[in-house]
């Protein structure tokens, strides 16, 4: 039985045809179908027995820097084989109708940039970024070498992702301007996050105050859900593209 396309609101659909400004916040679950797991998804194999949010430390990195190395070195490698979805897809194509689309995501995978996403903030960094751990700034390369972590080019510092652990400080600037995305924007969508992760879930919020219909795709309920104009019970890579279609008229 092929499944039929979701509904969207008529009241969404109208709203967004007449929008100049939308911000998107993306988590972990627009990645899914991917076949990039969540964050809070149980981790594989060599992986099962650590909490994800024990790993993504500063402490975790300082107790055991190859083990914390190679846990992203693993997730490059699953990034790598993984492909943007219909979801990812159908942001880019939401972005071309848009005059002022800001795409906001805690996601550190970069699949958004590989499916022509442009105004990506990325909150949390990205797994194929490295920086120092001694001096804090971002290296291009590094010389091969047996070392894991890899040594910093100037210094001889252990290498670190370039990401954002918990405990530590979004980029100031970045932040800045995902929080000035959502008290701009007229339709504030938040897709396949849990909405436990701070700052980045006071994003949503912050556009509900300053008047944004909110728009939760999630085939779960979240915190988030009792506070949101539309709450759009499915995966991302279904209900996008349905509402893209739906609303422009357009493929993805
Ligand atoms: C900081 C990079 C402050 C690393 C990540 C209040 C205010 C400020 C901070 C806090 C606060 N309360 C608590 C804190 C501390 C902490 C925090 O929020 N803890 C939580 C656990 C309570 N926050 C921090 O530490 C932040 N730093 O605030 O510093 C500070 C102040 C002073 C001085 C110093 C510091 C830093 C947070 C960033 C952490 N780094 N990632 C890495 O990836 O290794 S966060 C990590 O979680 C990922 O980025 C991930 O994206 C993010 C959130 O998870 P989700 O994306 O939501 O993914 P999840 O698996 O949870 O959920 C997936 C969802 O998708 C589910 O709902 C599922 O139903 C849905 N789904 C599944 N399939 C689909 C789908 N949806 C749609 N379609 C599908 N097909």
């Amino acid at each position: 039985m092929i499944s039929e396309a979701p509904a969207i609101p008529g009241e969404l659909i109208a709203r967004l045809r007449t929008a100049h400004r939308v911000a998107v916040l993306t988590g972990a679950g627009i990645s899914a179908e991917s076949g990039v797991p969540t964050f809070r998804e149980a981790q594989t194999g060599l992986w099962a027995r650590y909490n994800p949010e024990e790993l993504a430390t500063s402490e975790a990195f300082q107790r055991n820097p190859r083990l914390v190395w190679e846990w992203y070195a693993w997730r490059q490698e699953r990034v790598r084989q993984a492909e943007p979805n219909p979801g990812h897809d159908a942001l880019t194509a939401m972005e071309r109708q848009i005059a002022k689309f800001t795409l906001i995501t805690q996601n550190v995978d970069g699949l958004h940039r590989r499916a022509g996403s442009h105004q990506v903030l990325e909150l949390h960094g990205n797994l194929f970024r490295a920086k120092c751990f001694t001096e804090d700034r971002t290296v291009e390369g590094w010389p091969e070498s047996d070392d894991l972590p890899p040594r910093c080019p100037h210094c001889g510092g252990l290498l670190r992702p370039n990401v954002v652990w918990f405990g530590e400080m979004l980029p100031a600037n970045t932040l800045r301007a995902a929080e000035q995305a959502a008290v701009n924007a007229e339709v504030f969508f938040s897709i396949g996050t849990s909405s436990l992760v701070y700052p980045a879930a006071d994003l949503p919020i912050a556009g509900l105050r300053a008047g944004a219909m909110v728009v939760e795709i999630n085939p779960q309920p979240t915190p988030l859900s009792p506070y949101v104009t539309f709450s759009l019970n499915g995966a991302a890579g279904v209900i996008l593209p349905a509402l893209v279609a739906q609303t422009w008229d357009v493929e993805r």
